[in-house]
């Protein structure tokens, strides 16, 4: 699907494929506990959440320099622009390299060198945000804030991934106020795994201005016609939710329900890697199994760019 859209919820490092991995281990000396690309593909079979976590962390061990960082998103920005991608706001988890011994700046630095030149090596405009993980204390997303002040003219938002049930938003209180105040935007994953309760808390306590997933939105009649009229974005992720189990197959997926309810809905990819699938490949994926019309898919791609970070004048021109 080469629709032109906008990709708002892309965790960079679930972009790790199998060779690149592989090739990465090669390079660092990092062992990696598979014979090969193939066994680690087996490896691939989610119960839920965590079960992908358990991976997605482990596997980032071969990250370790600039020049992986950089490696990484200029696969992931070649593969998005083929599909359509024009525009990219990228996840990445600072905590997961630091607790390795990879300092930020390697990480930001290196996905910079990718990044400063997509526009002209991919057609594909990008921005940097960076998530806490919220089964980490709030001391610690504090001292992540602490520490990515000095590259903050590369980072466009702050976002809260990971573990989602046991930890809700209100953890994060204070390090969402303190990203305001430094004029960082704010997103927030919440009604995943979580109840519809951590929505309503992001929206109310981090000031949220978009929600990543959202999904358990529809659990609660009042929390959808807020999210409707107050025109929250929901950043959906459709194979990412077969993938863990949020639904028990995409036929199931409540995607048309959502746009029925007048939700701003849209449809990224996640941890591609790991769930089968890029942005168009999602955008594919519901238009064959949810029946999605043409208006449809034109509509979701309209809402990327509402919904994304870009000045508004830059998203009308995309559409
Ligand atoms: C994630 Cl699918 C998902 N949910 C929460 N946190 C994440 N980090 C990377 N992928
Ligand atoms: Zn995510």
């Amino acid at each position: 699907m080469s629709l032109p859209k906008a990709e708002l919820h892309l965790h960079i490092e679930g972009t790790l494929e199998p060779e690149l991995a592989f090739e990465l281990a090669a390079r660092n000396g990092v062992e990696l506990p598979y014979a090969d690309t193939d066994a680690l593909r087996k490896a691939y079979r989610f119960e839920d959440l965590q079960s992908f976590l358990n991976l997605y962390y482990e596997l980032m061990a071969v990250l370790r320099t600039e020049r992986d960082f950089e490696d990484l998103a200029n696969a992931y920005l070649a593969r998005a622009a083929a599909q359509g991608v024009r525009h990219a706001e990228i996840f990445f988890d600072p905590q997961a390299h630091i607790a390795r011994g990879v300092e930020m700046g390697t990480v930001v630095e290196g996905l910079w060198r990718a990044l400063a030149r997509s526009e002209d090596a991919h057609g594909v405009s990008t921005q940097l945000i960076m998530c806490f993980l919220r089964d980490e204390s709030a001391q610690s997303a504090l001292e992540t804030l602490e520490a990515a002040k000095p590259y903050l003219d590369r980072i466009v938002g702050v976002g809260l991934d990971s573990a989602e049930v046991g930890h809700p938003p209100v953890k994060f209180r204070e390090v969402y106020e303190a990203a305001a105040a430094l004029g960082l935007r704010r997103v927030a994953h919440a009604g995943e795994e979580g109840p519809p309760e951590y929505i309503v808390e992001a929206l109310d306590v981090l000031g949220v201005e978009r929600i990543d997933h959202g999904l358990r939105c529809m659990e609660s009649p009042e929390l959808v016609a807020r999210l409707v009229r107050d025109r929250v974005p929901l950043t959906l992720c459709p194979l990412s939710n077969v993938r863990l189990r949020t639904v028990d197959v995409l036929a199931d997926h409540p995607l048309p329900a959502m746009l029925d309810a007048g939700l701003l809905c849209t449809v990224n990819s996640d941890d591609p890697a790991y769930f089968g699938g890029y942005a168009g490949d999602n955008f594919d994926s519901v238009q064959k199994t949810l029946g999605l019309t043409e208006e449809r898919l034109r509509e979701l791609a309209r809402n990327s760019f509402l919904a994304s970070f870009l000045e508004h004048d830059e998203g009308r021109r995309e559409r």
